[in-house]
């Protein structure tokens, strides 16, 4: 949504690139970043491809192959050689090479969206795995010494005025002789020395400035500044990187949930990062057409369920003041894959890349981890403390949360900052939502949550858009899921010991075709829109509800 680089030359790789299925040898044009799914031929199709393009480059130099997210293995080879692999279609991922030559050259990328035992965040899931580049990529000609990354930590002083802590990380693939870092934000800038680095290696020069006039971001009043620094051998500027940012901190005061010290209530959606044929690789003007339609309803924040998002959509949220909970790619992943040692490192990778990839997103309130999985055994409770603690040990400045369906059972509660539940009253049971949510309140804060926030992250009803049944209500009919949503959030406001909910969900999504027997038209109907964003009644409810929410 801006640009990082003035110095850095950046080559953007999306347009149309060769598909070969090599199976049966058949070729397609394809737009990245999109989704195979959109070619008709194959709009079902689950397998390996292979995505081919070429492009120019007129110096010889390091290079950086940055891809924003690939569905969901991939293999990169620059003129047949490999370059590196990736796993997880929610996170990006670069390569730097050294010594590449001008002119012409060949970027190949092995994808396959395949369930195996290699495979154990990415299952047949209530939401479906495309296949394809899905993310944007670029090539960018860096110095052999460059700027890897850039976090910045902002805190307020009791007289309001803001500090920056912002870390620069300079990596040499060849030796670097030591030069300087300059660094600045909001008016104030500062240059330090860096020292000399060797081939492989990386060093971080650490910055303090005092902003007296940086204004700070609130939700729905968001200052955002840019975050820019320099990396100079003498007067040279050899590379550059700037990155978008907010002054605000976030913090939890006993059950309540602060945003620059102020309480903040989240009325928010549940979004899968979904729309009709474009699948999982959304445009961006329909991100903005999805968080137009939710500020429409009167809702503050978005759970990024059940993985890490496109980082334009935060960077639409930064922009809008939208509060975010991200969170790992993870949903109900079955006891028995969480014991494999793959599954371990896998969701370790997904929160580390999650963390130091989407790190300076203001919009981003608090860390999610592990969406309904086993946290009522000992072993589950091993799992959330090890990731809980990888999250807390790599940012320290958020919450960490994870969304239980364990209601009565879980053991993990305690381990986190903010205690949060999926509930579906009235739709998968027929108490009151009320009453329900009352007692598994009760019920939670005898078992870890007491003194902590507490969300709703799940509540909801199905609904098929366009079926109707005024008189009798049945289940399915949009009048049954916009009284059923309007019932579980009149009862939930008026709980004044949560700090919020989240609706499940914003959008219908196609599932996986192991899940279509409990899932009509093969889809999660659970939307407040269709598909294609078109309202189904419950939006009106949501809209009525939210808006009067006066918290
Ligand atoms: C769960 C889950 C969601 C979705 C929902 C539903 O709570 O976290 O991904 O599957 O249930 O629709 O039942």
């Amino acid at each position: 949504m801006f640009a990082e680089h003035r110095v850095r030359p950046v080559v953007s790789l999306d347009g149309v690139w060769d598909l070969a299925v090599p199976d049966d040898g058949r070729h397609f044009p394809v737009i990245v970043p999109g989704v195979w799914e959109s070619v008709p031929a194959l709009a079902r199709y689950r397998g390996q491809t292979e995505y081919t393009r070429s492009f120019c480059l007129d110096r010889t130099g390091s290079v950086l192959f940055r891809f924003g997210g690939v569905s969901h293995t991939a293999v990169v080879l620059l003129d047949g050689k490999e370059l590196g692999t990736h796993y997880d279609a929610f996170t990006g991922f670069r390569f730097a090479v050294p010594d590449v030559h001008s002119g012409e050259h060949t970027l190949t990328v092995l994808i396959d969206n395949i369930f195996s035992e290699a495979s154990t965040l990415h299952i047949p899931n209530d939401y479906y795995t495309y296949g394809g580049i899905t993310r944007p990529v670029c090539v960018e000609l860096i110095p052999d010494a460059y700027i890897d990354r850039m976090t910045f930590i902002p805190s307020m002083d009791e007289q309001g005025i803001w500090t920056a802590d912002i870390a620069v990380t300079v990596k040499a693939l060849k030796a670097f002789g030591g030069g300087a870092v300059r660094a600045g934000v909001a008016g104030i800038s500062a240059e330090l020395p860096c020292p000399p680095i060797r081939a492989g290696e990386s060093a971080e020069v650490v910055f303090r400035l005092g902003c007296p006039d940086a204004a700070a971001w609130n939700p729905m009043d968001p200052h955002l500044y840019m975050l820019t620094s320099e990396l100079l051998a003498g007067s040279r500027v050899l590379d550059d990187l700037t990155d978008r940012v907010g002054f605000r901190t976030v913090r939890t005061e006993g059950e309540n949930l602060l945003i620059n010290d102020r309480k903040v209530y989240i009325k928010g959606f549940n979004r899968h990062e979904e729309y009709g044929s474009q699948g999982c690789a959304v445009s961006v003007n329909c991100m903005m057409e999805d968080l137009q339609l939710m500020m429409d309803m009167g809702a503050n924040s978005v759970r990024t369920s059940h993985y890490p998002n496109d980082p334009r959509f935060l960077d639409l949220c930064d922009e809008l003041g939208i509060l975010v909970w991200e969170e790992t790619h993870s949903r109900a992943i079955p006891g028995e894959i969480m014991r494999r040692p793959l599954f371990r490192e896998q969701i370790s990778c997904s929160a580390r890349e999650m963390v130091s990839q989407h790190f300076n997103h203001p919009c981003i309130y608090t860390w999610g981890l592990l969406n309904e999985c086993e946290s009522e055994t000992e072993f589950g409770r091993q799992t959330y403390g090890e990731l809980t603690d990888l999250l807390h040990g790599m940012d320290s400045t958020r919450p960490v949360t994870f969304a239980s369906c364990r209601s009565f059972n879980d053991i993990c509660l305690d381990l986190v900052d903010i205690a949060s539940f999926n509930i579906y009253p009235l739709w998968y049971h027929e108490e009151q939502p009320a009453e329900y949510a009352e007692k598994l309140i009760r019920w939670m804060d005898e078992n870890g949550a007491a003194g902590k926030p507490i969300l709703f992250s799940e509540f909801g009803a199905g609904g098929i858009a366009g079926f109707h049944d005024p008189f009798s209500n049945t289940k399915w009919s949009e009048e049954c899921q916009a009284e059923i949503l309007g019932k579980q959030l009149s009862d939930l406001g008026n709980i004044q010991r949560i700090s919020g909910t989240y609706i499940w969900q914003f959008a219908d999504v196609r599932v996986a075709r192991e899940w279509a027997m409990g899932r009509p038209k093969s889809e999660n109907n659970k939307g407040v829109v269709d598909r294609y964003r078109r309202p189904k009644l419950a939006y009106f409810k949501v809209k009525e509800n939210y808006t009067g929410l006066d918290r």
